[in-house]
């Protein structure tokens, strides 16, 4: 867990920003007769219509759920939209969606540092616009406040019947006799308010933002009015925003930890835990785990955003649940290949378009004997040195899943390979790349970088099959 930094938390301008029903508006962009209509992204499989994995708003309000089949949502509302994803090499095609959310992305990094949290979910740090903007043009001078900030809504901000709302925040953001960190967060409410109208008029998407003085603060501000609006947490709100909720509903508690809590410490919102003192949470859960739960209830949080556009890892998967589980080596095998092609494909356009390699390759898998006590034994996960070139991510992933096996069984050797081994079955599997820098400047070629590097980057660099020929391309100019 990491350990807060309270001291110099609370000044800070902290927006989360998350797209609403991302795949549907992604879909929608390509095919605008959609728009407005109950629609809902379906994954590839035939299954009853295939699982819902993103709902439209319009489509939410008949009670369709992304737990819901495809089948069921039609039942629910016969004149539901419903699109697959896209499918390449048997399995779901995300690029489309991970383009558009880096279209997003270089839209909000323009005014502050930013992390790109998820496929559609970004956090910016905007402290130093905020203040910037409080110096120069400070929005209590403002005469014109932009109708999408009128729209904020604002933890805490007393909205009694008949009282119109637009002018309370506009009376928030103009208050002289605020406190600076209320300044900051007003400014916020303008930037990020802009933010979005800019995405909107970019991409045609909307979004939803948090904008808060921490991480933790924005990120659950940023889901509470959606669609397409923004919700802020002055200060003075915090400890009345978590007295109330419920304890699982924080990010890092929604598993075991929060199930501790829940069943041994009888903490149900976080606000329960302002009873126990910090040595009491030590002892039981650890110093750091302690000191971030008593911080937390105290709505501190000291995590940094990160600075980061590009992804940390790329990974790529498919779940073959109930009479689809793989039970040979052959069809793992095949299915394996799918992957590392796709990871492949990956690595070589973030090679190519950010200078950018991976260094270690992990194979997960999930898997089941059906004849074992010891049925609730993980497969175990693998990783090795990365090697660029499909082939070679193929070979080294099947290595990877061979010695899993080994461990997961027993007793797999190579005689059974191709045979149909009773008794186990994988129900998902993938295979991501992690350990990712640039390259360093100064190198006058990434292939000669790659000749720096390990045999093993620099094997794969000789007989890669795949590996595409903008890989050898010099760096851009100014290296040497
Ligand atoms: N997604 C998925 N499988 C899931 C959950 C989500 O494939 N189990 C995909 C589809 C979503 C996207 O990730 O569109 C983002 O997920 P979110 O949880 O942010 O949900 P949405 O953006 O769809 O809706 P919301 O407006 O509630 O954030």
């Amino acid at each position: 867990m990491p350990v807060a930094k309270p001291e110099s938390s609370d000044s800070r301008v902290i927006a989360h920003v998350d797209m609403d029903c991302f795949y549907v508006q992604v879909e929608q962009r390509k095919q605008p007769q959609l728009r407005g209509l109950p629609t809902a992204v379906v994954q590839y499989n035939e299954w009853k219509g295939g699982a819902l994995i993103a709902v439209s708003y319009e489509a939410r309000k008949f009670g369709i759920k992304r737990s819901m089949r495809g089948e069921e949502a039609k039942e629910v509302c016969p004149q539901v939209q419903l699109v697959q994803v896209p499918v390449a090499r048997g399995k779901a095609d995300l690029s489309g969606y991970r383009n558009a959310g880096s279209e997003v992305v270089s839209i909000l990094a323009r005014r502050g540092r930013c992390e790109r949290a998820s496929i559609d979910e970004v956090y910016l740090d905007l402290t130093d616009a905020a203040e910037m903007m409080l110096a120069d043009n400070p929005p209590q001078g403002m005469e014109t406040i932009d109708e999408e900030a009128l729209k904020s809504h604002i933890l805490g901000l007393n909205n009694e019947d008949g009282s119109d709302v637009k002018e309370n925040v506009r009376n928030w953001i103009h208050r002289h006799n605020a406190d600076h960190r209320d300044k900051l967060l007003a400014c916020g409410i303008l930037i990020v308010a802009e933010l979005r109208m800019q995405v909107l008029k970019e991409t045609e998407f909307t979004c939803s933002a948090g904008i808060a003085h921490n991480k933790m603060l924005a990120k659950l501000a940023s889901g509470m009015n959606k669609p397409a609006q923004q919700t802020v947490v002055p200060f003075s709100s915090v400890k009345g925003l978590l007295d109330t909720l419920p304890i699982r509903k924080m990010k890092q508690l929604g598993g075991k930890l929060g199930i501790s809590l829940q069943m041994d410490m009888g903490v149900n919102t976080v606000g329960d835990l302002l009873q126990f003192p910090e040595e009491k949470l030590q002892e039981r859960y650890g110093i750091n785990t302690g000191t971030w739960l008593w911080n937390i209830a105290r709505g501190i949080s000291g995590e940094e955003v990160e600075g980061r556009l590009l992804p940390k890892s790329h990974g790529s998967g498919k779940t073959f649940p109930g009479p689809r589980a793989l039970k040979t080596v052959p069809a793992v095998q095949h299915w394996l290949n799918q992957l590392c092609e796709e990871l492949s494909e990956r690595l070589c356009s973030d090679l190519d378009q950010n200078k950018r390699i991976a260094h270690t390759l992990t194979l997960h898998a999930r898997a089941y004997k059906s004849s074992d006590s010891d049925s609730q034994k993980k497969f175990p996960s693998k990783s090795c040195p990365l090697r660029y070139g499909t082939a070679k991510i193929q070979e080294d992933a099947f290595n990877l899943f061979q010695a899993g096996l080994r461990e997961y069984i027993g007793f797999y050797g190579g005689k059974t390979r191709g045979s149909h081994c009773r008794g186990w079955g994988i129900t998902s599997l993938s295979v991501s790349a992690s350990k990712i820098v640039p390259i360093p400047s100064g190198t006058c070629s990434i292939a000669k970088y790659f000749h720096g590097q390990s045999t093993s980057h620099f094997s794969s660099m000789q007989s890669s099959d795949n590996l595409n020929t903008e890989a050898t391309l010099s760096l851009p100019s100014g290296s040497i």
